[in-house]
C-alpha cells in the first residue's frame, strides 16, 4: 500500500466528538480463551451527527440493544474499526456486548493475558480493543466495573477507583464491583485479575487523609518492592511540598506484569508496571536501575494530575501530559539526587536519542500535526524535548511564577481535556510573558544549531549569536525560535568576572539571555579583560553550540573552574568532541598524525582525581560522548573510525592515568561500603567502575574485573566487571557470564541483562552468538523485556556489529520486525527506527540499509505501525 491509502489522521481536521457519554457501565466474564464484555453507555447528543460512531477493532460483535431493545442488523453496521449506529435519539441507552481471546492477543493492547494473569494497556488507542467506543481522549466519563473470573486462579480482582462490592458466584467464581468517581478518557482505564502478592502501607496527604497503598505482584516478589514503595511514598510528599497537589482517591494500586510494551502506565488509580520499574534488590538491580525504578514510579504517580485531571484533547496534544511530567520528574530526581548529575544525564539521553530523532527522518514537531499510528509518537521528541520546552518556560518565568502558572492551569482546566496551547496560555497570563514566538517549539522540528563569535574592543565584549534551524520532513523553511541562553564570564585564572549588559546598571555572576532573532549581539560592559563565555549553562536550551569562540585552553579552563557543575562536564565534553573528530578526520586520511591528547587527558585526570568533586559527577566526566553523538556531527558517518577514535582516546587516557584508577578504584569502592541504595552510594560505584572500566582495556586486569565480580554484594558492581571481561578475548569471560547464567537462569530481569551483554559485545561472533541465543529457552518474541534485551540492545548500542559492512546486522533487525510485524507491531515499529539512519552513511551501507527497507515495504499486510516508520525512514 502507498502512503495515501492509509489513513493519516491531522490536527487540523479535530472536530469534538458529537455525544457526551453521561456513564459507562462494563461488566467482564473473564476467561483467557473466550471473554465476554457487556458495556452500557449513557449517551445525549451534543452535536448535529445523525448517526453514531463507535470505534472497536478485534473483536466479535455479540449484540447491539438501544433503550433494551436488540437491535435488527440493518440498523447499525460494525467493521473496518467502527460501529455505526444509524438514527440515534437525542439520549438514550446503548447495550454493546463483545468477545474476544485475551489469550491470544500478542499486541498487548486492550486485555491480555500475561503470566496467567489478566491485565490490560489501553493508552493510546486499546480501549477499542475491549468494547466499541468512542476511544479518543476528548470523551470523558464515569466508569462502574464488574468483574467476574475463577475464584482459585484469580482471587485478585482490580479495576479504578473504590471497590464497593464483592462476592462468590456459582462454579467456584466470583466478582467485585469497582467505581471510579472521577470522569475519566478510555485510556486510563485498567483491570486487573490475577494471583498476586500484596505488599501494602499507606500515606497521610498533608490534609490528613490516610491513602491505602499497595504494589501487587508475582509470589515471593513482595520483598523487590520496598524500594519501589519508599520511592511512591517520596513522590506523594514531592508533589504536595513543590506543586501543591494532593492525591484524591483513598487508594492507590500498583501492579507489575512480565509481559509489557512500555515502562509503565498511568490508569486512574490503577498503574500497571513493567515488573523491570518496580521490582528492586541489591542482588539483582544495578544503582541506574534503582533510580529508574524511583523516577517511573514518580512519573506515573505525577500523572494522576498532569495527564488523569486534565487530559489531551486529541493525541497531538501528547506532550502536554508527557513533556510536563517528565519535567516534573525530572525536577524529583533533581531534588532526591546530585541536581547536576542529573541534568548530564537528561543531556546524554537527548543527545542520544531526541538530537537524532530531530535530525533524521523521524524528525516531528513536539505537538505533531499528523500520525498514522499514534503508538508511534511516543517519541524521545514528545517526551524528552517536549520536557525541554517546560524547562525553558519554567527559565523564562523563573519558579515563583511557573508556579503561579501551574496553579492556574489546574484551576482552569481540572477535569477536562485540554491541548498544549491552553498550557502555554495559563503561563503566559501567569507570568505576564508574550510567549506567542516561543510558541514554536512545540511547532516546529529539528535542533537549532548556534554559532556564536565574540569581540573584545576598548572595553566592551560583545557575543554575536546565529540560529539556525535544518529543515526537516514537511518544514522546508524554519523560523527563528526564542531561546533562553544562560551565559557567564571566567578570567584568564578561573575567576568569575561580571555580566553587564551594555546600558544596564546591575551585574550579575550569569545571565539568561534570550534570543529572538536569526542574527543577535549583545554587548557587555564594566569587563577589564576579554572574558572566557560559559554558554547555555545548565543546558537552558536543547540547543547545538556548533561553533564558538573557544579555545583548547579555554575548554581546559572551563573544565576546571566554571562555577557551574554541569557546564565543567559539558566542557569536557566539547573537548573530547573536538578531538574525536580530529582522530576520526586524520584516521580517514589515512594519516598516523592525529590532534594532540595530551592537554585533554591531562585535564580529563585532574578533574577525575578532585576530591573537592561529588563521585558521581567525577564518574560523568570519566564518560566520553557516545558513539552515537559523535555521529551525529558528522555528514557522512564513519561508524568504526568513531569507534577507532573513541577507544584510541580512551587507552591514552589509561595508559596516562593508570595509577590514579587503581587508586580510585579502590578507594571509591572502600567508601561506597556495603550496598545501600543511596545516590551517594551510587555516586562511588560509578566512580570506581568508571576507573575499572579504563583498567579493564588491559587485558592483564581480567583478573581484577573477576575479582570484582566474583566479591561484589550487589549487581552494579558486578555488572561493571561483566562489562569490562565481555569486550575481552580472556578465559575469565565465559567463566564469568556462565557463572552468571548459572545463577540467575530462574530470574527473567536479570537473564534480560546476560542476553543483553552479549548484544552489546564488540567481539566479531557477536551476532553468530546472538542467533544461537534466540533459540534458548528462556527467549521469547512474545516477550517485549526480552526483545528489546536481546534485539534492541544489538541495533542500538552495538554500532560496530550492528553496521557490520556485510550488511548481516541489518538484514538480522528486518527478520525480527517482519516476525514482530504479525505477533507485536509497536514493538516491530520501534525496532526498526535505526534503519532512518541510511542517509549519512557511506554508498555501500546506504544501499544494504535501503534495500532492507525495501523488503519492509514489499512486506504485504504491513501493519500501520511498522509501514508509518519503514515508510518514513526510506523516503530520500
Ligand atoms: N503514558 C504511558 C505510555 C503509553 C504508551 C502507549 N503506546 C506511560 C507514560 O508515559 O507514563
Ligand atoms: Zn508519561
Amino acid at each position: 500500500m502507498k502512503t495515501e491509502e492509509r489513513r493519516v489522521i491531522r490536527l487540523s481536521e479535530y472536530a469534538p466528538y458529537p455525544f457526551r457519554v453521561d456513564s459507562l457501565a462494563l461488566a467482564f466474564d473473564l476467561d483467557p480463551a473466550k471473554t465476554r464484555v457487556q458495556a452500557t453507555l449513557r449517551l445525549t447528543r451534543t452535536g448535529t451527527a445523525a448517526d453514531l460512531e463507535l470505534d472497536g477493532e478485534d473483536m466479535t460483535l455479540v449484540s447491539v440493544a438501544l433503550d433494551g431493545e436488540t437491535l435488527p442488523a440493518d440498523r447499525y453496521t460494525a467493521g473496518d474499526g467502527k460501529l455505526v449506529v444509524r438514527g440515534v435519539p437525542d439520549a438514550f441507552t446503548l447495550d454493546v456486548v463483545t468477545e474476544f481471546a485475551p489469550a491470544e492477543n500478542t499486541k498487548l493492547e486492550g486485555l491480555y493475558v500475561s503470566d496467567g494473569m489478566f491485565c490490560t494497556q489501553c493508552e493510546a488507542q486499546g480501549f477499542r480493543r475491549i468494547t466499541y467506543f468512542p476511544d479518543r481522549p476528548d470523551v470523558m466519563t464515569r466508569y462502574t466495573v464488574t468483574l467476574r473470573a475463577d475464584k482459585a486462579a484469580y482471587p485478585v480482582l482490580l479495576s479504578n477507583g473504590n471497590r464497593i462490592e464483592q462476592g462468590d458466584l456459582d462454579g467456584g467464581r466470583h466478582f467485585a464491583v469497582w467505581e471510579d468517581p472521577f470522569n475519566k478518557p478510555s485510556y486510563l482505564f485498567a483491570l486487573v485479575a490475577g494471583d498476586l502478592e500484596r505488599v501494602q502501607d499507606g500515606f497521610r496527604t498533608r490534609s490528613g487523609r490516610d491513602i491505602e497503598l499497595n504494589i501487587w505482584v508475582e509470589h515471593g516478589n513482595g520483598p523487590r518492592c520496598t524500594f519501589a514503595m519508599e520511592s511512591l511514598k517520596k513522590a506523594m510528599k514531592w508533589d504536595e511540598d513543590v506543586y501543591g497537589l494532593e492525591y484524591d482517591l483513598d487508594l492507590f494500586n500498583v501492579v507489575a506484569v512480565s509481559a509489557f510494551n512500555m515502562g509503565a502506565m498511568e490508569n486512574k488509580s490503577l498503574n500497571i508496571f513493567n515488573a523491570k520499574a518496580i521490582l528492586a534488590d541489591p542482588d539483582t538491580a544495578t544503582d541506574a536501575e534503582y533510580e529508574y525504578v524511583e523516577s517511573v514510579v514518580a512519573h506515573e504517580y505525577f500523572h494522576n494530575w498532569t495527564g488523569n485531571r486534565i487530559t489531551c484533547r486529541d493525541w497531538f496534544q501528547l506532550s502536554l501530559k508527557e513533556g510536563l511530567t517528565v519535567f516534573r520528574d525530572q525536577q524529583f530526581s533533581a531534588d532526591m539526587r546530585s541536581a547536576p548529575v542529573e541534568r548530564i544525564n537528561q543531556v546524554r539521553s537527548l543527545r542520544g536519542r531526541q538530537f537524532p530523532e530531530d535530525g533524521g527522518p523521524l524528525a516531528h514537531p513536539v505537538r505533531p500535526d499528523s500520525y498514522i499510528e499514534i503508538n508511534n509518537f511516543y517519541t524521545a521528541t514528545v517526551y524528552d524535548k517536549g520536557a525541554e520546552v517546560i524547562r525553558m518556560m519554567h527559565r523564562l518565568l523563573g519558579a515563583e511564577a511557573y508556579r503561579k502558572g501551574i496553579d492556574l492551569y489546574v484551576e482552569r482546566h481540572d477535569g477536562t481535556a485540554a491541548t498544549c496551547d491552553d498550557f502555554a496560555a495559563a503561563m503566559a497570563d501567569a507570568g505576564g510573558r508574550d510567549l506567542s514566538q516561543f510558541k514554536l517549539w512545540y511547532s516546529q522540528a529539528g535542533t537549532p544549531q548556534l554559532r556564536v563569535t565574540e569581540t573584545y574592543e576598548d572595553g566592551v565584549y560583545a557575543l554575536t549569536i546565529r540560529q539556525h534551524t535544518d529543515p526537516t520532513p514537511g518544514q522546508p523553511d524554519k523560523r527563528p525560535l526564542h531561546i533562553p541562553l544562560e551565559v557567564g564570564f571566567l578570567d584568564r585564572t578561573g575567576q568569575p568576572l561580571p555580566v553587564r549588559l551594555e546600558g544596564e546598571d546591575t551585574a550579575a555572576d550569569s545571565r539568561v539571555l534570550e534570543l529572538r532573532e536569526a542574527e543577535q549581539t549583545f554587548r557587555f560592559t564594566g569587563l577589564a579583560e576579554k572574558p572566557v563565555p560559559s554558554l547555555n549553562r545548565g543546558f537552558t536550551a536543547p540547543v547545538r553550540l556548533v561553533e564558538t569562540p573557544h579555545t583548547d585552553a579555554d575548554r581546559a579552563l572551563l573544565m576546571a573552574h566554571d562555577p557551574d557543575t554541569f557546564a565543567r562536564w559539558e566542557a569536557g565534553q566539547q573537548y573530547a568532541v573536538d578531538l574525536l573528530l580530529k582522530m576520526v578526520a586524520a584516521r580517514a586520511a589515512g594519516s598516523n598524525e592525529g590532534p594532540d591528547t595530551a592537554a585533554f587527558v591531562e585535564a580529563l585526570g585532574s578533574s577525575a582525581a578532585d576530591e573537592s568533586l561529588d563521585a558521581a559527577f567525577r564518574a560523568q566526566v570519566l564518560t566520553l560522548p557516545s558513539d552515537d553523538f559523535l555521529a551525529e556531527q558528522m555528514a557522512v558517518i564513519d561508524i568504526d573510525g568513531i569507534h577507532a577514535a573513541r577507544e584510541a582516546l580512551r587507552r591514552d587516557i589509561a595508559r596516562a592515568h593508570g595509577a590514579l584508577f587503581r587508586r580510585l578504584r579502590d578507594t571509591h569502592r572502600a567508601a561506597a561500603g556495603p550496598f545501600a541504595p543511596t545516590a551517594e552510594g551510587a555516586g562511588h560505584r560509578a566512580l570506581a567502575n568508571a576507573a575499572l572500566s579504563y583498567l579493564g582495556l588491559d587485558a592483564a586486569n581480567a583478573k581484577l574485573a573477576l575479582e570484582q565480580y566474583r566479591a561484589a554484594d550487589n549487581m552494579t558492581d558486578a555488572m561493571a566487571a561483566l562489562r569490562v571481561l565481555n569486550d575481552l578475548d580472556v578465559p575469565e569471560r565465559a567463566e564469568a557470564l556462565d557463572h552468571f547464567h548459572d545463577r540467575f537462569k530462574g530470574d527473567p530481569l536479570v537473564l534480560d541483562k546476560w542476553f543483553s551483554l552479549q548484544a552489546m559485545s564488540q567481539r566479531p561472533d557477536t551476532l553468530a552468538r546472538l542467533k544461537d541465543l534466540m533459540g534458548h529457552p528462556a527467549f521469547s518474541m512474545r516477550n517485549p523485556n526480552r526483545v528489546r534485551a536481546l534485539i534492541g540492545v544489538f541495533a542500538n548500542a552495538n554500532p560496530v556489529r550492528f553496521h557490520a559492512e556485510d550488511g548481516a546486522g541489518y538484514a538480522f533487525l528486518v527478520d525480527r520486525v517482519l516476525e514482530l510485524n504479525s505477533l507485536n507491531p509497536q514493538i516491530g515499529a520501534r525496532l526498526l527506527q535505526p534503519m532512518g539512519r541510511w542517509r549519512r552513511m557511506e554508498a555501500a551501507r546506504k544501499a544494504l540499509m535501503t534495500r532492507e527497507l525495501d523488503r519492509v515495504l514489499a512486506t504485504p499486510d504491513l501493519a500501520p505501525d511498522v509501514y508509518e516508520i519503514a515508510s518514513k525512514a526510506r523516503a530520500e
